[in-house]
């Protein structure tokens, strides 16, 4: 294009006069209503946001490619993890309770999601880089989230409002001592695991059915930042792991993961010495092993911030064949949840703007909506059944035999079905068996340096009642630190409100 042609124009394509000066009557008279385009650049302005994620704000991401380097083909038959085959990616990072703009180096659980644009249409595993979580039924989840940001009347965070939640919610313990820990301060997203965090369903070619869960290894070591290091990064540079991975992939320096599952034998869910399907509980390697799946590289930077990374919709509803749901109770809350919030806060259509759109054509019979792009031939009809040659579903190709045995009433359930079903249990565990000296030592400043902002003595009592419940002598060193002229307490925790 010449120099001349390469002129400014409006959204319509047009060419523009002037991108400095307004029409106005005479050099300081009125500015003219009919100036299209000073009108269509403040107009325009002013919708530049699309609503931010309500958990998940700030994060950035990648696009890359998976290749199979193992072979699970009897567990699953999923295109995208059979031998040799190599899937393109998108994925994004991200911290939870932070708004945009807010810095990368808070503590918090990173986002880890993931959209593969396989053969058999998305797949989309929207995991976190902990293997748990903090709760295990998604009714909880809008309160949660609640107790961890904001007050209504301040607009402050409150040290007292998520502890009063974690303690009365013991649930939790297993996640906030991961959080507490090394893994809630990543040094950055290329240092640092994911996790599928539920147990999914593959399904066999053969059609047998198995548990699973997601395991990516970085490559690049997990790398941690000390509190002191994160509180300083978070004021110096707030997009600190922004910058990181787009400039590592800038410079060649892809960032992989090694994926691997634990697979479980679909009888032994009964069985098994915890609820497989809690999401508080991890599966100890001993019991179910990993097994190596492939590589994921991260080796492309978006183009465009906002259409490629602010628009894409990740949704644990984006199943293929071969790969399903489990009866975890948050996963299935979870695929009601994303995609509506992805009609919410993108649009109707969401799903059709590049950045969502799969490589397969979508034979559906969805018609019109805000910002429809993609649509099928006139001849195509938008009505099942038809008799002029639409699409018809196939229970072989989706392979209906994703379900599971389930009976009893209707009903709300607090049941622990497992003989080792708890709450402080793997928490415990972590504490004692996982972690090192120098690994404990951080996880009890990190804790003693967040409780020393709770400003209730009752809830303190409870925060101590806690972490004893998760380990005696853990529970005296933080109570040692924050409260040293509070000498412990004999009392029992379920005396101050620690459910065990
Ligand atoms: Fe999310 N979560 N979540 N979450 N979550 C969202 O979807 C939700 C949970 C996770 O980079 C939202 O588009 C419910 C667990 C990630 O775009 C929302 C429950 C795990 C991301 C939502 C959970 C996650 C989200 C907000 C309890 C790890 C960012 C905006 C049942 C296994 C994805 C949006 C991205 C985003 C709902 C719990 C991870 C509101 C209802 C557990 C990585 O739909």
């Amino acid at each position: 294009m010449t120099e001349e042609n390469h002129y400014t124009t409006t959204q319509a394509g047009a060419p523009v006069a002037s991108d400095e000066h307004s029409q106005s009557v005479g050099a300081d008279g009125p500015i003219a209503l009919h100036d299209v385009y000073l009108v269509e650049k403040l107009a325009q302005f002013n919708r530049e946001k699309v609503p931010e994620r309500i958990v998940h704000a700030k994060g950035g991401g990648a696009f890359g490619t998976f290749t199979v380097t193992g072979d699970v083909s009897k567990y699953t038959r999923a295109a995208l993890f059979q031998p040799g085959a190599t899937t393109d990616l998108l994925a994004r990072f991200s911290t939870v309770a932070g708004e945009q703009g807010s810095p990368d180096t808070w503590r918090d659980p990173r986002g880890f999601a993931l959209k593969f644009y396989t053969s058999e249409g998305n797949y989309d595993l929207v995991g976190n880089n902990t293997p748990v979580f903090f709760i295990r039924d998604g009714i909880k989840f809008p309160d949660f989230i609640h107790s961890q940001k904001r007050l209504p009347g301040s607009h402050l965070r409150d040290h007292d409002m998520q502890w009063d939640f974690w303690t009365l919610s013991p649930e939790s313990a297993h996640q906030v001592t991961w959080l507490m820990g090394d893994r809630g301060l990543p040094a950055s997203w290329r240092q640092m695991d994911g996790f599928g965090s539920h147990t999914y369903q593959w399904i066999s070619a053969t059609g047998e059915k198995f548990w699973i869960k997601y395991h990516f290894k970085t490559q690049q070591g997990n790398e941690i930042l000390t509190q002191d290091d994160a509180d300083r990064i978070a004021g110096e540079d707030a997009d600190f792991h922004i910058r990181d991975l787009s400039a590592a992939i800038e410079r060649g320096d892809y960032p992989t993961w090694k994926l691997s599952v634990q697979v479980m034998p679909y009888e032994d869910a009964a069985s098994y010495r915890f609820n497989p399907f809690d999401l508080t509980k991890v599966w100890p390697h001993s019991d179910y092993p990993l097994i190596e799946v492939g590589t994921m590289e991260l080796n492309r930077n978006p183009e465009n911030y906002f259409a490629q990374i602010e628009q894409a919709t990740f949704a644990p509803s984006n199943f293929v064949p071969g790969i399903a749901a489990s009866p975890d109770k948050m996963l299935l809350a979870r695929i009601f949840s994303y995609a509506d919030a992805h009609r919410y806060r993108v649009g109707t259509n969401h799903a059709q703007l590049p950045v969502n759109l799969p490589k397969t054509e979508v034979r559906d019979y969805s018609k019109d909506g805000a910002a429809r792009y993609q649509f099928s031939s006139a001849t195509t009809p938008v009505y099942a059944p038809n008799s002029v040659g639409g699409p018809a579903a196939s229970p072989a190709a989706h392979g209906d035999d994703s379900g599971w045995e389930s009976d009893g009433l209707l009903q709300r359930s607090t049941a622990t079905l497992h003989p080792e079903d708890d709450d402080f249990g793997q928490a415990g565990t972590l504490v004692r068996e996982v972690l090192d000296d120098d690994q404990r030592d951080r996880l009890v400043s990190n804790i003693v340096g967040h409780v020393s902002k709770v400003t209730r003595p009752d809830l303190l009592e409870r925060v101590f009642a806690y972490w004893t419940s998760v380990d005696a002598e853990l529970g005296a060193r933080v109570r040692a630190a924050v409260s040293p002229e509070a000498p412990g307490s004999n009392e029992d925790p379920a005396e101050v409100g620690i459910l065990q």
